[in-house]
């Protein structure tokens, strides 16, 4: 469950103040924050402590996170001159606390570690509205209205992500997952033209370097454009909470699982409200192989924390039930 930690009282313990770039540099707390929400709830996977924009971060591009917004570029990029403040990523010397942190997680956790990095489009939303965005207009201008430049930007950003996730799997990561969070802002068109591509190339790319290593692609909103996302060649495919997961699976490749898809609002809702809605996501979800359950996005801050651990073993236990079936 991705953020899940920033709902926990003992997250923002050991976190401290100030920006989560500065913990992220800290491997022995790295390893803390991301063990805390398999600790308290039994997940059966751990998700990276770290951020989409650590690698452009990495490199000097001028990214920093600030609490309570997100992640904010001092001087976004606007033209071709640009290109010259993205350089490759060299994961040994740009983020050697990623692969510290890794280790010791791959050294001492009992569940699998997911690792993780952003989708070209959504680090490059980051990159040229200069911070979050309702409408993507600056991105989605510069897209279009300059294609060539987008290619070349959207390759470089695709060189970087692969480059993070091969040292991530080196050092003992299991799985990766690929946030293209909002991929979903985009027409199926533009996606399929300026964006798949890249996608596709980096799924072959880590397919080549690490075979048999399950990977998720990840957007919210994607409804439409999930028949495109399944060709990418993620083994796995993540539906936010506006697709029933019945639906989800028709438009996804058959030998593909999808994961999701409890909508995280839920979680504020009473007890009675959460259970019947968790077991209508399992049901949707089938009975055939090949669902990971999870949120149809991030834990939101105001989460209560023992709501999540009721769905937990909601979900653990209904899991077990529909094994025994089998
Ligand atoms: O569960 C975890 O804590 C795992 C670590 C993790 C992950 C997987 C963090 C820590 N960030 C991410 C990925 C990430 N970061 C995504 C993709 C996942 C998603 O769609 O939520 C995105 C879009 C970001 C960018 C980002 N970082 C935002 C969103 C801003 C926006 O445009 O709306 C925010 C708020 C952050 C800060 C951040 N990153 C992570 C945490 C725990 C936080 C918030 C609190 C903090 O600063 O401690």
């Amino acid at each position: 469950m991705r953020q899940a930690g920033r709902s926990l009282p003992e997250y923002r313990a050991a976190r401290g103040p100030g920006s989560i770039l500065d913990a992220i540099h800290q491997p022995e707390l790295v390893a803390t924050l991301t063990r805390q929400p398999v600790d308290r709830y039994g997940t059966d996977a751990a998700i990276f402590f770290s951020d989409i924009v650590v690698p452009v971060a990495a490199i000097g591009f001028g990214v920093d996170v600030a609490p309570g917004t997100g992640p904010v570029v001092e001087q976004p990029f606007r033209s071709a001159s640009d290109l010259q403040r993205l350089r490759p990523l060299e994961p040994e010397l740009d983020t050697p606390y990623v692969i510290e942190a890794v280790s010791i997680l791959a050294e001492s956790l009992d569940v699998p570690l997911i690792g993780f990095a952003g989708g070209p489009f959504t680090v490059g939303s980051y990159l040229v509205e200069g911070g979050p965005s309702k409408n993507f207009t600056r991105i989605k201008s510069l897209m279009l209205a300059e294609p060539a430049l987008w290619e070349t930007m959207v390759d470089r950003l695709t060189d970087m992500a692969i480059a993070s996730l091969r040292s991530q799997l080196d050092a003992g990561a299991s799985a990766f997952q690929l946030f293209d969070s909002w991929a979903g802002i985009l027409s199926p068109r533009h996606y399929a033209n300026l964006v798949l591509p890249a996608t596709k190339r980096l799924f072959a790319e880590m397919r080549d370097s690490h075979p048999d290593v399950p990977s998720i692609l990840f957007g919210v909103g994607t409804g439409e454009l999930l028949p495109l996302m399944a060709t990418a060649g993620s083994s796995v495919v993540g539906i936010d909470w506006r697709v029933p997961l019945g639906e989800a699976r028709q438009r996804v490749r058959d030998d593909q699982a999808i994961q999701g898809n409890l909508d995280p609002s839920v979680l504020g809702a009473p007890w009675p409200v959460v259970e019947a809605e968790t077991r209508e996501v399992l049901r949707e979800a089938g009975t055939a192989p090949g669902h990971i359950f999870n949120l149809g996005h991030g834990v939101l801050p105001e989460t209560d924390p023992d709501v999540l651990q009721r769905v937990l073993e909601l979900v653990h236990r209904e899991g077990q039930a529909g094994r025994e079936n089998l």
